[in-house]
C-alpha cells in the first residue's frame, strides 16, 4: 500500500479511456484517496469515481474562480494533500493538422493556456493545501522536442509545460514538494482517435520502439504511482519516458 493514508486531487479523467483513470485506478489500489476534478458529463464521472469511491467537483481549468473553488473544496474534504494529477490538454481540432505556421493566435492561446497555464495555476491555488513532500505529476508528449507531424502547437504547449515542469519544481523545492512530467507513448485516448494520421503513427510505433509494442494507459498508471510514491523521493524536475523505448532510437 504505497499511498495509505494519501490524499490527492486528479485532473483529466473525461472517461474509462482517459490517462488520468488508468492514473486513479493505480492510486487507489495502493490505498489513496482521491478528488476527480472534471469538465463536463457529471453522471459519467460519477459512475466512475464510484468504482474507486472517490469524490467528484467540476472544473474549467480556463475559469481562475473554478480552480480557486476546486481547492476550497479539497480543503472542506481532506484538510492537506499529497499529490497532483494533470492530464489535461486542449488545442482547437483546426490547429493539429496541416502547417504550424497557419496557427491563429487565438488557437495558440487556448492550446497554451489549457495546456500549459493551467498547472501553473493549479498549483499556486494548491500551494497551501499541499504537504511538505507532497508530489505533481503532469502528463507532455514527444512532439514538445519533436517536430511531430499535426501535433503542431500541442508540441509547442507541451514544450511550456516542460519547462514549467522544472521552475515548479525549483519553487516548491525547498518544502520537499516535487513536480515531473510523464512523456508516454501514443495511446488510443479520445483525445487522440479522432485526429488525422494518428492510427497510421500508432500503428507504426512497434516497428520502431525498442520494447516492439505500444504502451498502455496501465503502465503509465504504474509510473505515476511511482512518481507520486516515495519511492521516487530524489526525483524532480524530470521528464520520464514511458514510450516502449521510442525516444532513446536512433532510427
Ligand atoms: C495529437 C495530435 C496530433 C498528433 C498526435 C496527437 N499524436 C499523438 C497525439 C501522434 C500521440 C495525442 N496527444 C499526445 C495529445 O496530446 C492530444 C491532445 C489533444 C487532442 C485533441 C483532440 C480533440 C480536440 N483538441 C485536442 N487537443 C489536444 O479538439
Amino acid at each position: 500500500m504505497l499511498m495509505e493514508g494519501k490524499k490527492g486531487v486528479v485532473f483529466g479523467v473525461a472517461n474509462k479511456w482517459s490517462i488520468a483513470w488508468a492514473i486513479s485506478k493505480a492510486l487507489h489500489r495502493e490505498g489513496a484517496q482521491i478528488i476527480l476534478a472534471y469538465l463536463g458529463d457529471e453522471e459519467k464521472i460519477k459512475e466512475l469515481a464510484d468504482e474507486i469511491n472517490a469524490k467528484i467537483y467540476p472544473c474549467d481549468v480556463s475559469k481562475d474562480e473554478d480552480i480557486t473553488k476546486l481547492f476550497e473544496f479539497v480543503g472542506k474534504e481532506f484538510g492537506k494533500i499529497d499529490f497532483i494529477v494533470h492530464s489535461i490538454a486542449f488545442a482547437p481540432k483546426e490547429a493539429l493538422q496541416g502547417r504550424y505556421i497557419d496557427t491563429s493566435r487565438e488557437a495558440f492561446r487556448i492550446a497554451l493556456d489549457i495546456s500549459a497555464y493551467s498547472l501553473v495555476k493549479i498549483v499556486k491555488e494548491a500551494e497551501n493545501y499541499l504537504n511538505d513532500n507532497s508530489a505533481i505529476v503532469t502528463m507532455t508528449y514527444l512532439g514538445s522536442v519533436r517536430a511531430v507531424p499535426n501535433y503542431n502547437v500541442m508540441g509547442v504547449a507541451k514544450a511550456a509545460l516542460e519547462s514549467s515542469v522544472r521552475y515548479i519544481a525549483y519553487d516548491l523545492g525547498q518544502r520537499g514538494i516535487r513536480c515531473n512530467a510523464i512523456s508516454a507513448g501514443p495511446i488510443k485516448t479520445l483525445a487522440a482517435r479522432g485526429i488525422s494520421g494518428f492510427m497510421s503513427m500508432y500503428e507504426e510505433y512497434p516497428k520502431r520502439a525498442a520494447l516492439r509494442r505500444n504502451v498502455t494507459a496501465e503502465e503509465v498508471g504504474e509510473t505515476a504511482l511511482f512518481l507520486l510514491s516515495h519511492m521516487s523521493s530524489g526525483i524532480t524536475g524530470e521528464v520520464i519516458y514511458v514510450d516502449a523505448g521510442y525516444e532513446m532510437m536512433g532510427m
